[in-house]
């Protein structure tokens, strides 16, 4: 398989934990996000929507969307399940993914924040709007996840795939995540795990020295 991927992008890291807890071997295809890469000819040719990640399987079908790619590993890949057998403790845990796939991490994509550059706000403006939809997600997941362990048990699943990414992104616009020590006691097992240590944002092959 090959990963469309930058480093950073909290959706590829996504993907990239949950290849590595799954133990499957992907070649990494960097996009430069900061170059206009993903607006290239070449890449919309691929992903006529312009944004990583995206998944190119053996059989030469490419699977965009962080959500949809992690669902075909979960279904085309059972080993170290991302998501327990219960139907109701399945969604709680997709619950609290959807709060940051679709409630958080979409209002500080780039195009999100430069939209708002472009109607005329500042950046101290554009910071406040950043800080205020994490600060208020983070504080509904610290409320959602358990007491010990991963979010949801002793292992990492779906919940901590979406979490640890989200949390890099909230530290690289200095958020304060006192608030939240359920949230800080997954980032730090997550610290120790080597899935999401080989998943970092600074051990990619794209990463900038
Ligand atoms: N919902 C999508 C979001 C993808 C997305 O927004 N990717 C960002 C990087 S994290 C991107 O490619 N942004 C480029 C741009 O907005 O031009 C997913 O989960 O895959």
């Amino acid at each position: 398989m090959e990963l469309f991927t930058y480093y950073r992008s909290t959706s590829s890291y996504r993907v990239r934990i949950a290849l590595a807890l799954k133990g499957l071997d992907y070649q990494a295809l960097p996009v430069n996000l900061l170059k206009g890469e993903q607006r290239g000819a070449d890449y919309l040719a691929l992903n006529p929507q312009g944004r990583v990640p995206a998944l190119r399987l053996e059989s030469g079908e490419l699977l965009v969307q962080s959500p949809a790619i992690i669902e075909y590993l979960e279904e085309a890949f059972p080993q170290t399940p991302l998501l327990p057998r219960a139907p109701e403790a399945r969604a709680r845990v997709r619950g609290v993914a959807a709060i940051i796939g679709c409630d958080i991490h979409p209002l500080h994509n780039v195009s999100v924040l430069n939209q708002l550059r472009q109607l005329g706000h500042d950046e101290a403006q554009v910071n406040q709007w950043i800080g205020h939809w994490i600060s208020q997600g983070l504080a509904a997941v610290e409320q959602l996840i358990g007491d010990e362990g991963f979010c949801f048990g002793a292992t990492p699943g779906l919940a901590d795939v979406y979490l640890i990414p989200q949390l890099y992104a909230a530290e690289r616009f200095n958020i304060d995540l006192g608030g939240y020590p359920r949230i800080r006691r997954v980032a730090a097992l997550a610290e120790q795990h080597p899935a999401f240590h080989q998943a970092h944002p600074a051990r990619q092959p794209d990463t900038p020295d």
